[in-house]
């Protein structure tokens, strides 16, 4: 059997996009374990040390900050990800 090498990648694109979905999809439910996995000693905020472990939120903790407390509350981390 000759499949044209195009016609292959089409194949391998369409595959890499459905088993992507599920993660995007997951990211965007932006569901409730990830505050919780951030909030490392379960104070009901992320403070800045916290967010060191995720990198964009350490790089944009000032702007999810929008009372500017110096912590993320569920509240402003749950604004972001809606
Ligand atoms: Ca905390
Ligand atoms: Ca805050």
């Amino acid at each position: 059997m000759n499949i044209p090498f195009r016609f292959k990648t089409l194949i391998a694109i369409t595959a890499v996009s459905f088993m992507a979905l599920p993660a995007i999809a997951q990211q965007a439910q932006g569901d409730q374990t990830g505050f919780s996995d951030l909030d490392a000693d379960g104070d009901g905020n992320i403070s800045l040390a916290e967010s060191k472990s995720h990198q964009w939120l350490a790089e944009n903790f000032a702007a999810v900050d929008t009372n500017k407390d110096g912590l993320i509350s569920k509240e402003e981390f749950t604004r972001l990800i809606k």
